[in-house]
């Protein structure tokens, strides 16, 4: 069988939509395959581009080993028996982020790359709105949600990306001005072998940028060989690094921001603050901007949010913490509360190790644990009650809390198990705690 494909697209979501909008723009027509019977992409493509075949339920192997190039989707590993055939061949494996940095291959450095385990949506938000408010034509894009291709479309100066490990997998021609790893920890462990695999899928990030920024504080995110590097942490700066001097943020001897006028809370956000400076001040963002957002911006939804206050007991929603580091964070990071904590927690742990969480649960009131991996939560403290819904779980959290506590959605696993994403699962704990206070002036 002859094919007239030289280009095919596997998967079909946001990131294989963003392609095909973007390959047919450069005149080329692809074929799209998803091993999923009904992607989700599937309507939008046969009503903007009726033309593109799609072909579901699997990736047809004869297609691909005649293809020139073939875009994988970040959702697919690049070890699936036919990727890899495809590799064996030859032929030219890219994800939507390499088509990206291609296109601006003639272009002087542009971009801004961030990655982590945890925080990246953060300082990635944090770096746009202080570029947008330094004057600059910013475009903020990648695992965030707006996937890179379509950030082409405008006519920006710098693109801020959010960066995951699947995406730096089949990512090599970046040329960003800076570049940065915020933290490793245990993540995705369903797709790869081990935390080092994981990190080093990470860390190819520093290959492709003039500046690296590490974190002192975390040993994991230091580039392999000695390069053009600064670095940030919560400790005091040396020379030029990014640090906390008195409670003041500073670069090196010069302050910044006093830590009690940042309206994010949490050391963990001191340390995305910090980051987020160093990255804006190398694409020449002014101090004065930086320090406005750092006084401003008061988070992103569903990253310990307060979503409302009944009877003296207050209700976060941490919805995006979707695996244990960010658990921890978040708990450290409230650690000051006077009350007891209440967590609920639970998911689909991607094959996480939560015996990590044992630690950080001593100073918890009690643990509520729903989802898939929701019995391997409650072994990590005695007494946990496992119930099967948010509904249930928020229940049981308002009967137990006095007021002066806190109930804290911290689920420290992905929500697929459940909900169709982060943000429905942070949307169903919000709904159910306004629901309580219906309940509470019905009574
Ligand atoms: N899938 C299949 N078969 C396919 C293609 C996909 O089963 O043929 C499954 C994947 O295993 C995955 C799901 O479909 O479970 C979605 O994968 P996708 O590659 O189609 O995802 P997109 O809709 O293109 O969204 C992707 C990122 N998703 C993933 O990496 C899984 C989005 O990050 C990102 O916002 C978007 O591109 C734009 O760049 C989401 C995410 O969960 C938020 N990222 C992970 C994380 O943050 O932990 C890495
Ligand atoms: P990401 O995009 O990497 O998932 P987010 O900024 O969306 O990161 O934050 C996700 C969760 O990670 C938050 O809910 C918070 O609990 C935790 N978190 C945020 N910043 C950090 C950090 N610097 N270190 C550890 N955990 C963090």
């Amino acid at each position: 069988m002859a094919s007239q494909y030289t280009h095919i697209v596997l998967g079909l979501g946001a990131t294989g939509l963003s392609v095909v909008r973007y390959l047919i723009k450069q005149g080329i027509t692809p074929l799209v395959m998803d091993s999923r019977e009904n992607p989700p992409g599937r309507e939008t493509l046969s009503q903007e581009f009726p033309e593109v075949l799609l072909l579901t339920g699997g990736f047809d192997c004869r297609y691909l080993v005649q293809a020139s190039q073939i875009v994988v989707s970040p959702g697919i590993p690049l070890d699936t028996a036919e990727v890899r055939a495809a590799v064996d061949m030859g032929i030219d494996i890219v994800g939507d982020v390499e088509l990206f940095a291609r296109a601006l291959a003639d272009r002087p450095a542009c971009v801004i790359g961030i990655t982590g385990s945890n925080g990246k949506s953060t300082v990635t938000t944090l770096v746009g709105e202080m570029a947008a408010k330094a004057g600059l034509k910013v475009a903020v894009g990648g695992n965030i949600g707006v996937p890179v291709l379509d950030l082409l479309d405008g006519d920006h100066e710098l693109f801020v990306l959010e960066l995951s490990s699947f995406q730096l997998e089949t990512t090599s021609s970046l040329n960003c001005i800076s570049a940065t790893c915020l933290n490793i920890s245990e993540d995705h462990m369903d797709r790869y072998s081990d935390l080092e695999s994981y990190r080093q899928a990470k860390l190819r990030l520093y290959d492709q940028t003039k500046l690296a920024i590490f974190n002192r504080d975390d040993l994991l995110t230091r580039p392999n060989e000695p390069m053009n590097q600064n670095s940030f942490g919560l400790s005091l700066p040396e020379g030029d690094e990014w640090g906390v001097n008195h409670g003041v943020l500073v670069h090196g001897t010069t302050e910044y921001v006093a830590g009690a006028q940042v309206s994010l809370v949490g050391s963990h956000n001191q340390a995305n603050l910090l980051v987020a400076m160093a990255l804006a001040d190398s694409a020449g963002v002014d101090k004065a901007a930086m320090v406005e957002v750092a006084k401003q911006f008061k988070g992103l939804a569903h990253r310990c949010e307060l979503v409302g206050k009944h009877q003296g007991v207050s209700y976060v929603n941490d919805s995006k913490a979707t695996n244990v580091g960010a658990t921890i964070a978040a708990l450290q990071g409230l650690s000051d509360h006077e009350g007891q904590i209440i967590l609920i927690a639970g998911g689909d742990g991607k094959g996480a190790d939560f015996s990590t969480l044992r630690g950080a649960l001593l100073g918890v009131g009690q643990v509520i644990t729903l989802g898939k991996d929701g019995d391997r939560i409650a072994e990590q403290f005695d007494g946990a009650i496992r119930v099967e819904s948010m509904q249930e779980a928020v229940a049981q959290a308002a009967q137990l809390a006095k007021p002066g506590d806190l109930v804290l959605l911290s689920p420290a696993c992905a929500s697929l198990d459940m909900y169709a994403n982060f943000m429905a699962r942070g949307d169903d704990f919000r709904a159910q705690v306004e629901a309580l206070a219906q309940e509470v002036m019905h009574a």
